[in-house]
């Protein structure tokens, strides 16, 4: 990107109604989770071990003090262990993930994002996922009652989902889709809803596996109606050493890469837990109906170009 064409973005009176709105959605999601008992955590941009990801990303790291530090791919690991410090707790945190090329013109990935990362002690998938639904509707209600004029100027008239969410599991959408299934659905629905029991080889090692379907993990994503994909995964966590090893061994991953968090663990305990991230740029497109998630902020980082802001 030029930085002519900054100017362009910033005269834009679509950056300036999507950025109030960009705010407003921080400001009513945070609300919501904080008058609902959860504490913010302040984020963590660089440590010593940070989340693997299922999907291809190349590894971000920096040297300091002759370390290396990741740069954070997700708060995973640094949510669940803070749980050792409140039982209810939510980061807004600045993810790097440096996506292929493939990923360029999908509209809904940055390089630099945020997401609310949201974790609780003692739940279970159910009882997150109805907080989720809470949120997600709490902050489309709020938008709409505060910033209704600046949607109606932008040709945005939205539709508050009702509880609860549609289910519709992995392998039955998978059977009826294939490969594009989350697209497909996504064209197709009206309202959010969740995919649930994602198999084993499709997520990383920290979602739990449903001791009762071996195979089957306690987790799910959210995806939003109209073609705008993906908005947020979470589930269950594993809590149990042994079975920690094992998920690792069979992701073909080993255990030092995660050193630090296993380290932890050993010493003060994995809590068990169930959380999730909503993505706040792609939160913010779905709003807003932007075509591009560089649309709703001022400095994205798409990819496979140079971003000098
Ligand atoms: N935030 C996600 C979760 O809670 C993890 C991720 O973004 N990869 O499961």
């Amino acid at each position: 990107m030029e930085i002519e064409e900054y100017g362009e973005k910033f005269a834009s009176p679509f950056l300036k109604k999507a950025l109030k709105i960009h705010s407003d959605t921080r400001r009513f999601m945070s609300d919501f989770l904080k008058d609902r008992g959860f504490i913010e955590l302040p984020p963590v941009i660089i440590s010593g071990v940070t989340d693997p990801l299922n999907h291809p990303t190349s590894r971000s790291q920096i040297e300091i003090y002759g370390h290396i530090y990741e740069l954070t791919k997700s708060m995973i690991f640094h949510k669940q262990l803070a749980l050792h410090i409140a039982d209810k707790i939510f980061a807004f945190s600045p993810n790097i993930r440096l996506e292929p090329e493939k990923r360029k013109t999908t509209g809904r990935h940055l390089i630099e994002f945020t997401q609310i990362d949201v974790e609780m002690r003692n739940t279970t998938r159910e009882e997150i996922m109805d907080l989720g639904e809470d949120l997600v509707i709490y902050t489309m209600k709020k938008i709409t009652e505060q910033d209704g004029d600046l949607l109606s100027s932008l040709g945005r008239k939205l539709k508050i989902p009702s509880k609860p969410f549609k289910k519709i599991t992995f392998t039955d959408a998978y059977n009826e889709f294939s490969d594009k299934f989350e697209e497909e659905l996504s064209k197709k629905a009206k309202e959010p809803f969740w995919i649930i029991d994602i198999p084993l080889k499709e997520r990383e090692f920290y979602d739990r596996e449903d001791p009762k379907r071996p195979g089957v993990l306690l987790d799910m994503d959210l995806i939003y109606p109209e073609g705008f994909g993906e908005a947020a995964s979470g589930g269950e966590r594993e809590f149990e050493l042994n079975q920690i090893y094992t998920r690792i061994a069979k992701k073909n991953q080993k255990p030092e890469q995660f050193k630090w968090y296993i380290e932890f663990g050993k010493k003060f305990g994995f809590p068990k837990s169930a959380g999730f991230g909503i993505g706040i740029e792609r939160f913010v497109r779905f709003i807003t109906g932007a075509k591009r998630i560089e649309d709703v902020t001022p400095f994205p980082k798409g990819i496979g170009e140079f971003f000098p802001l």
